[in-house]
């Protein structure tokens, strides 16, 4: 079975076939949900339970599949569990049940849809945003706030991938304005507009208010951001097919004696890291990397296969993980530092 259907302002349903009668066998349904407009959707489930999961623990009896085409995005869904609000980052989504033999019973599901707000909480660790209308140019007369909540403690990176915005000197037709904190009356970081990639965000504070407007007239690219949040001051795992992370403070050094994690965790597959910009000092008078170096492991923890320590003002060639994990260490020593990296990571091809 295939529909395609358009979400519009109010909730819709879709239901499996037979809801909520037990699933069957060998079911393949694929429902395309298209915003107009080029808006984001929202998807809810009052109501979840497709297959159990197999003794490994996976959705191999059956699985809801849900995915976003140009940006790589994948979810998937199995057992009698709870779903968060799926908010998309594109203006379509696929939504695939499959079931194999046995199915793995379950009663099947209920969702509903809609267009989703521009307005949006970005409560978990990390994640990505993009400009409404993404990959398309944004439309014009946004105004939406982005609001990134990390748990408390917990402090704040923003890393941006692209930026295009329409130039102006002052940044009076089209912006995107940076609070420290969860609300416009917080102080205002930064205003940004024009071609230029701004340099990372760091803030200690747990809560990053986005402001983006739009005149009536020009649009470019927009943006696209990944965020990371950590107790530990710095680091975090970074998710979303492909993104752009620094070493901590950049393009200022990061503080003498620290130690940054991240975790990159891809979907599924393999991926590259490449440094775009690399300035991590050795000391002078030794020979290998002891205080001041960046070491990349092949997994998600530091007891995973290490894949080279890096140090100096070389960049490192491209790195790739052979699983969905790849752990980025950074450990700065005192003296002369070096003012760190920036690095990007996407799907290997
Ligand atoms: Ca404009």
């Amino acid at each position: 079975m295939w529909r395609g259907i358009i979400a519009t302002d109010s909730p819709h349903f879709i239901t499996s076939p037979g809801f909520p009668s037990l699933l069957g066998d060998n079911e393949i349904c694929r429902w395309s949900i298209v915003a107009a407009n080029d808006s984001q959707i929202s998807i809810k489930f009052p109501s979840f339970d497709v297959a159990s999961r197999s003794a490994q623990g996976d959705c191999s009896q059956g699985v809801l599949h849900l995915y976003e085409r140009s940006v790589s995005r994948d979810s998937y869904y199995c057992g009698n569990v709870s779903i968060p609000e799926y908010k998309s980052l594109t203006s379509t989504v696929v939504v695939l049940l499959t079931t194999n033999s046995p199915s793995g019973g379950g009663t099947g599901f209920r969702l509903s849809y809609q267009i989703a707000s521009c307005n949006q909480t970005y409560s978990e660790s990390s994640g990505q945003i993009l400009s409404p209308g993404w990959p398309g140019n944004y439309p014009h007369l946004s105004n939406c706030q982005m609001l990134i909540e990390a748990p408390s403690g917990y402090s704040v990176s923003l890393y941006f991938h692209i930026f295009s915005l329409e130039s102006h000197e002052q940044c009076a037709f089209d912006d995107l304005q940076v609070f420290n904190g969860s609300s416009d009356t917080g102080p205002l970081l930064f205003t940004l507009c024009g071609p230029t990639l701004p340099s990372p965000i760091f803030t200690p504070s747990n809560a990053l208010l986005l402001r983006f407007t739009s005149d009536d007239s020009l649009a470019q690219s927009g943006f696209h951001l990944t965020y990371t949040s950590s107790p530990l001051g710095c680091g975090g795992n970074l998710t979303g097919s492909s993104g752009t992370f620094t070493s901590h403070l950049y393009p200022s050094p990061p503080p003498a004696n620290s130690t940054c994690s991240w975790l990159i965790i891809a979907h599924q597959g393999s991926h590259v890291v490449e440094f775009e910009n690399f300035d991590v000092l050795k000391e002078p008078g030794h020979f290998g990397c002891s205080n001041n170096f960046v070491v990349v492991y092949d997994g998600r923890t530091e007891s995973s296969p290490i894949i080279a320590t890096y140090c100096g003002e070389d960049r490192p060639s491209q790195i790739s993980s052979s699983g969905s994990y790849l752990l980025v260490k950074h450990v700065s020593g005192s003296g002369l530092i070096g003012s760190g990296f920036k690095a990007t990571y996407h799907p290997r091809p």
